[in-house]
């Protein structure tokens, strides 16, 4: 399998996250990225590629404007103000407060544009984020022409954005634009598979009422997991979406002898809407050991994750998202591919 790489992931590097009341060392690190690109060395998955450039005009099917804008000058405009430091938001508009009108600075903004404050933005913040979605659209260019599978290797991850903010370590939605990618190039369903322990929240909401794009995402029961406020079962889509996003909320301690079943019931209802393409936004968060999530799965389970998604016959762009168990990200991704590819 070819994989997509772009070494610009590492201008990106937040210093600090806030979890469990303590800033603590950024938990999505270069680091991930590179054990990943280690591991499809290490097994000869295939050839390791270079993004082509391809601009913001695929970038602004999925996102704003105005979202875009502030993702490409919101560093230069935190340095204006005197900081040295990472941006990071700190004020949000909740229940009764005012949408409608963008705060001139930058602090009110950063709040405007985002969904929580794990989403640090650093002066090479940007550049990093363009290659992510570049990474995320040469696979999708190459899935388009007829490659069976392709993986992105994204970083930073994408699935926690949507249209016009960023949250939970994401900027742009890489799995959103790569499907929207793939619709324009002529692919007139578009399936999208999340396994990341976490919602897929943004992709979600880029395609929730679209029946062009069927959605269906597995992870933590947002009752008891981050990101809380969307992710439950009775999600079904909306207007012409109806019917065409699913959710698989599972408890924590979720080992395979859950998971399976539920991704084989995922599966099915891909099956069932005869999509033309494939999009998986696979997150390795899901393992027993990863340090913020409280799933089980085990090395070998993303072997059986794999052949799972590889049963269902379809061009298939593989996009990285999350995984912060560092020693088993490169291992557990890439047993992905190879039991995709065993099929
Ligand atoms: C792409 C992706 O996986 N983003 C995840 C963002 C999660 N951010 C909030 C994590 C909260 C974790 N709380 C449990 C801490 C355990 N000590
Ligand atoms: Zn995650």
């Amino acid at each position: 399998m070819l994989t997509i790489y772009s070494d610009r992931h590492h201008r990106h590097h937040g210093n600090t996250e806030l979890i469990d009341g303590q800033l603590l060392p950024c938990f999505e690190m270069p680091s991930r990225a590179d054990h990943v690109l280690a591991r499809v060395r290490h097994v000869n998955l295939g050839e390791v590629r270079e993004p082509d450039a391809f601009g913001l005009a695929p970038v602004r099917r999925v996102h704003s404007p105005a979202y875009v804008d502030f993702l490409a000058s919101a560093w230069s405009e935190w340095a204006a103000a005197g900081r040295t430091h990472d941006a990071l938001p700190l004020v949000w508009p909740v229940r009764g407060m005012r949408t409608d009108r963008v705060p001139h600075d930058i602090d009110g903004k950063l709040g405007y544009y985002s969904m929580d404050a794990g989403v640090p933005i650093t002066a090479g913040t940007w550049d990093a984020v363009q290659a992510s979605a570049d990474v995320a659209l040469t696979g999708a260019r190459l899935v388009a022409d007829g490659a069976k599978g392709v993986f992105s290797l994204c970083r930073p991850p994408g699935h926690h954005a949507a249209a016009d903010y960023m949250g939970g370590y994401c900027y742009l939605n890489n799995a959103a634009i790569a499907a929207q990618y793939l619709r324009d190039q002529g692919a007139a369903k578009v399936a999208i598979l999340d396994v990341d322990y976490h919602h897929g929240n943004g992709t979600q909401s880029i395609f929730y009422d679209r029946a062009d794009v069927c959605f269906a995402s597995l992870h933590g029961d947002p009752m008891v997991e981050y990101p809380y406020f969307l992710g439950h079962a009775d999600e079904p889509g909306v207007g012409a979406g109806l019917g065409f996003n699913h959710n698989y909320p599972l408890p924590h301690g979720t080992a395979w002898d859950t998971y399976g079943p539920a991704l084989e019931h995922a599966c099915a209802r891909l099956r069932a809407y005869g999509a033309d393409a494939l999009v998986v936004s696979l997150g390795v968060d899901t393992f027993e050991h990863d340090p913020i999530s409280r799933f089980k799965l085990v090395n070998a389970d993303y072997l059986r994750m794999g052949e799972a998604i590889g049963r269902l016959g379809l061009r298939t762009l593989f996009v990285m998202e999350g995984g912060y168990a560092v020693d088993d990200i490169g291992v557990n991704a890439v047993n992905v591919l190879q039991g995709f590819e065993a099929v």
